[in-house]
């Protein structure tokens, strides 16, 4: 009988169910299964003698730990990842047969791992760098990954230089400094070298490289692949993530300081998230051109440093991927993980893009050697919920019995299985483009444009990210020691725009000293600028200030008007534990003013009350918190004797200020309350003078 493939939300939980191991409430054992009597002291000949060659439960305990670590990713080697599922809004049967893109009822689950790129696998989350965004999908053909970032273009054209960009992007090999950072000579060095680079700096200069959370930054599959239906029709496409909550980034400084508050920020972020039932929602778009549109644009769409503008081919969401489970160990699963732009199921192909061509090399041969052997498939994480046949054998690590005698094909034996699948019974066909051409080392003509998309992005951002833009291209290539360096981006950037070019020179002393030779571009595509997203105070955390003598009243119409809207406020005060409000209620203090920091939260909020704001208004801490949070542009609020605490570190407490709401009138809570939620819905209020 024909096995059923039909998969479901928990097919791949219930897969790795078999491998979970809990420990809690039994006997300690060695790895052979022998149970072990004491833990603590190794086998001696005599109590202060020499430890005995026997001790085999020394001996392995040992060794496991000391064979605890493997390599860890060479790019985008700190990440973190969650489980979740898939839905299509309706069937893409029209451009492709991939069956995970057919029935809306299906839930294909999927394995998330979001990472920054150039740190280590220890370091800080919150440094200016792109973000991987790669997501396994366990669909009943088997695997497929979309192994993006949240960046659409990529630095260069041709895979050939991704080593040579990395090795310029990682800390400098006769310091191993700077950790997770581009601000260093030998990047700036490639890219003065490397042109192609110009647009997706002007992205990595942007806010886009600083994101608020993982749950509120796009994915974007930036190449083009290939979608193919049943009747073998194929259309190029894009691939696109977007975040239901809205793309929101940091501000640079808070960037920094978090860096040191709270490394662990975007992880811890998305842990507590799907903690709390505030699961991420991602929602998948394509943008579709037809084979006969190849060449009707004025770039290359195989040309991974441009993007299709949104308002000329429009995104067409055609699902939605939630997350709604963490990990249960973060080695065996996320670290574990092996992702692969090559891993496609039949319905999903590749375009000549000579990168994503480089990729397909590229991901296998890594895994090769940071999982130890060509069996890192069968790893719980990696395995497919479709059955896998073949006459791979042996190999590190391997895990499967393989039963029979035959393990070739063709074969008699076995009535010449495994055998390959005709195209209606699911067997992977490539699609047949017909290709011509000679064997070149050299790059078409249609990718020499290097400078109008930079500009088109340029053209896109507000005021407020335009100046970020430049304050960043200052501090990035102010840490760049090279004068000459330095004046070749100077140079170079002014072939995207004069002003900006200027801009960036006046902050380390340098002019443009050459013509600008990019194209004149005056288009915008707005879908790029930050100004233009969605905005809500969903899941955003609040902070409020409060302590002994709070006035109770008005904070539980607060916390109400919070819970209301899924906005999480907490409680935070001098010391750890309870305090009590005016009307004698107790309070728990969610954080100390040691113990946190203004850097951890959206918006601040002051509570009423005399004796709590007088407490606080000699408290530097408290002073501080307020002080930060004005300096990040985001929102502040407060009632009734709150107030003067926005008074004491000289923020004008009127209504109208910018993202400042505060009455002093008690009885006002409710206004106060609604308009302040709406300020930290507008998540950073830039027109604030700081
Ligand atoms: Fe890559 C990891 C995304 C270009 C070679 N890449 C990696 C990860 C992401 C991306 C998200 C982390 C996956 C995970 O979480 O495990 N990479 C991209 C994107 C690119 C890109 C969006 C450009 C469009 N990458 C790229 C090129 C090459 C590689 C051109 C080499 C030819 N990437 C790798 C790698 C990594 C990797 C060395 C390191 C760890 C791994 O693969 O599993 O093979």
């Amino acid at each position: 009988m024909k096995k059923d493939n039909r998969i479901n939300e928990s097919s791949k939980d219930k897969q790795l169910e078999q491998f979970r191991v809990d420990s809690s409430g039994e006997k300690l054992t060695t790895n052979q299964g022998v149970r072990v009597s004491e833990d603590e002291h190794s086998l001696k000949a005599g109590e202060r003698g020499p430890t005995i060659m026997e001790d085999f439960h020394f001996r392995e305990k040992m060794t496991h730990f000391d064979h605890e670590r493997i390599p860890e990713r060479v790019v985008h080697a700190r990440g973190f990842g969650a489980h979740g599922y898939f839905q299509v809004y309706e069937s893409m049967a029209h451009l492709t047969k991939a069956k995970f893109l057919q029935d809306p009822n299906v839930k294909t689950p999927v394995f998330v791992r979001f990472s920054t790129v150039a740190g280590s696998r220890g370091s800080a989350e919150t440094v200016r760098d792109a973000r991987g965004f790669a997501t396994k999908f366990y669909t009943e053909e088997g695997i497929y990954d979309l192994v993006a970032n949240n960046i659409p273009v990529f630095f260069i054209q041709d895979a050939m230089k991704f080593p040579d960009l990395v090795h310029s992007f990682k800390p400098e090999p006769h310091n191993e400094m700077p950790q997770a950072s581009n601000a260093h000579d030998t990047f700036w060095d490639f890219v003065a070298n490397n042109t192609e680079s110009a647009h997706m700096i002007m992205w990595t200069m942007s806010d886009r490289a600083i994101p608020r959370s993982f749950r509120m930054m796009e994915g974007f599959g930036v190449h083009t692949f290939r979608l193919v239906n049943d009747q073998g029709v194929s259309h190029f496409v894009k691939f696109h993530w977007k975040p239901v909550l809205g793309v929101h980034s940091l501000v640079w400084d808070e960037a920094q300081k978090i860096a040191g508050k709270d490394p662990d920020f975007n992880r811890r972020d998305l842990y507590e998230a799907i903690e709390m039932g505030n699961y991420p929602e991602f929602e998948l778009g394509i943008q579709v051109l037809k084979e006969e549109d190849e060449f009707s644009f004025d770039f290359d769409i195989l040309d991974p440093t441009k993007i299709w503008p949104e308002e000329i081919i429009p995104v067409h969401k055609i699902g939605k991927m939630t997350l709604n489970r963490n990990v249960d160990n973060v080695f065996a699963e996320t670290e574990q993980a092996a992702f692969h732009p090559g891993h496609v199921v039949p319905g999903i192909d590749f375009s000549n893009d000579p990168l994503l061509q480089g990729r397909l090399f590229s991901y296998t041969d890594t895994q090769l050697i940071r999982l130890g052997g060509p069996n890192f498939h069968q790893i719980p994480i990696n395995r497919s919920v479709a059955p896998v046949h073949n006459n791979q054998r042996d190999g590190y690590n391997q895990m499967a019995i393989h039963k029979g005698q035959v393990s070739y094909h063709k074969n008699s034996l076995a009535g010449n299985t495994p055998s390959p699948a005709a195209k209606e019974e699911g067997g992977y066909e490539h699609y047949q483009e017909k290709v011509e051409g000679r064997k070149v080392r050299s790059r078409s003509d249609s990718f020499k444009d290097h400078y109008s998309q930079a500009k088109l992005f340029w053209n896109s951002m507000s005021e407020p990210e335009k100046q970020h833009i430049i304050n960043a291209f200052r501090f990035e290539l102010g840490k760049c020691k090279s004068s000459d360096v330095r004046q070749q981006v100077v140079n170079m950037f002014s072939n995207v725009d004069r002003y900006l070019a200027e801009q960036i020179g006046e902050g380390l002393g340098l002019q443009v000293q050459t013509d600008h030779m990019g194209a004149d571009v005056t288009l915008s595509s707005p879908a790029l600028s930050q100004e233009n997203t969605v905005k809500t105070a969903f899941s955003r955390k609040v902070a409020i200030l409060a302590d002994n003598g709070f006035s109770g009243k008005e904070l539980n119409h607060l916390l109400m008007a919070f819970r209301e809207k899924g906005v999480q406020g907490k409680i935070i005060s001098t010391t750890h534990g309870m305090i009590k409000s005016d009307n004698g209620e107790d309070v728990e203090v969610s954080d100390a003013f040691l113990t946190t920091s203004p850097y951890e939260f959206d918006a601040v909020f002051i509570a009423a009350g005399e004796e709590s704001v007088n407490k606080l208004k000699i408290n530097k801490d408290a002073l501080d918190f307020i002080d930060e949070t004005y300096k990040h542009y985001k929102a502040l609020g407060a009632v009734g004797e709150g107030v003067e605490l926005l008074l004491a570190v000289g923020i004008l407490a009127t209504e109208s200020g910018p993202g400042i709401v505060a009455s002093r009138e008690k009885d006002d809570i409710g206004n106060v309350a609604d308009s302040f939620i709406q300020a930290v819905a507008g998540h950073r209020h830039w027109s604030r003078k700081v």
